[in-house]
């Protein structure tokens, strides 16, 4: 079942990432959501409603969860279908609309509340990451693994910010703890691709506070398949609440460092 699942994924991905690309309009219209920087362009509804089609073509009877504001959940509740999926139509939508090459198609599935397929589509590199639980972690299908750093000082480290002024307010204070501990810091605007950089050694480790589950619930399966570490504070899992994720030898330094600077707090 769970190839299958990602194989609707994959395609559904693909057929977005295409018109994002092809069809992106040399002005796009902008609202903005939680603030004025929070931004949601026309294109980012479009390829969600597009997602949406395919995904309901797939399995009419499967919930989904978008984060433009597909949420018919009653699917699910209904019983009709154990399946979610969980769609991110532009994780980086600033990036996108500033036209940075750094933003992805996100689209994981849930079965009976577990994730079980994930995949990021990166249009601009043509980097295609994928999971199925237990199956590992794919990159335009070679399997990938995380990186060997086993020393926190040595590690380079994502990171990302929220839009509202008082939580990034916060999150610098965290970062200047931070930043002298760690090789480096990478701030790149897309959760799921910091993610999938951590899933395939072009990060050490993540962290960030204030992450939707559209964000992360594929990138953060990739990302335990390739064998990374992921949880929250103090058992706790990774949720928005905060999400740690990190080379096994690196994850116990870095989340006692978030954990004394207090980083799931506003
Ligand atoms: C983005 C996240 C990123 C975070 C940005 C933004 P969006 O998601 O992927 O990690 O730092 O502030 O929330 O809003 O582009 O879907």
């Amino acid at each position: 079942m769970t190839e299958g699942l990602l194989d609707v994924a994959v395609a559904a991905a693909q057929a977005a990432g295409e018109f994002l690309v092809a069809s992106r309009p040399a002005s796009l219209r902008v609202a903005t959501k939680s603030t004025p920087t929070d931004v949601v362009t026309q294109m980012d509804t479009a390829a969600e409603r597009l997602i949406g089609e395919r995904l309901r073509q797939a399995g009419p009877n499967d919930a989904i969860l978008g984060e433009e504001g597909q949420d018919d959940g009653a699917a699910a509740s209904s019983g009709r279908s154990k399946v979610r999926w969980i769609v991110d139509p532009i994780d980086g939508t600033v990036n996108y609309l500033y036209a940075l090459p750094q933003w992805a198609v996100s689209i994981a599935a849930e079965v009976d509340g577990v994730i079980e397929v994930g995949a990021v589509l990166d249009p601009s590199k043509g980097e295609l990451f994928t999971a199925v639980r237990g199956g590992g972690a794919r990159l335009n299908g070679e399997p990938i693994a995380v990186s060997g750093c086993d020393e926190l000082s040595l590690a380079l480290i994502g990171t990302g910010f929220g839009y509202d002024a008082g939580r990034r307010a916060r999150q610098s204070q965290v970062l200047t703890g931070v930043l002298p501990i760690v090789r480096d810091i990478r701030r790149l605007g897309a959760a799921s691709l910091d993610l999938c950089a951590l899933a395939c050694g072009r990060l050490d480790g993540y962290y960030e506070r204030g992450l939707n589950l559209w964000d992360y619930a594929a990138a953060g399966l990739i990302a335990t398949e390739a064998g990374a570490r992921v949880g929250g504070l103090n058992g706790r899992p990774a949720s928005g609440e905060l999400f740690i994720a990190a080379t096994p030898a690196v994850f116990d330094p870095l989340h006692a460092l978030l954990a004394d600077l207090q980083a799931d707090r506003d």
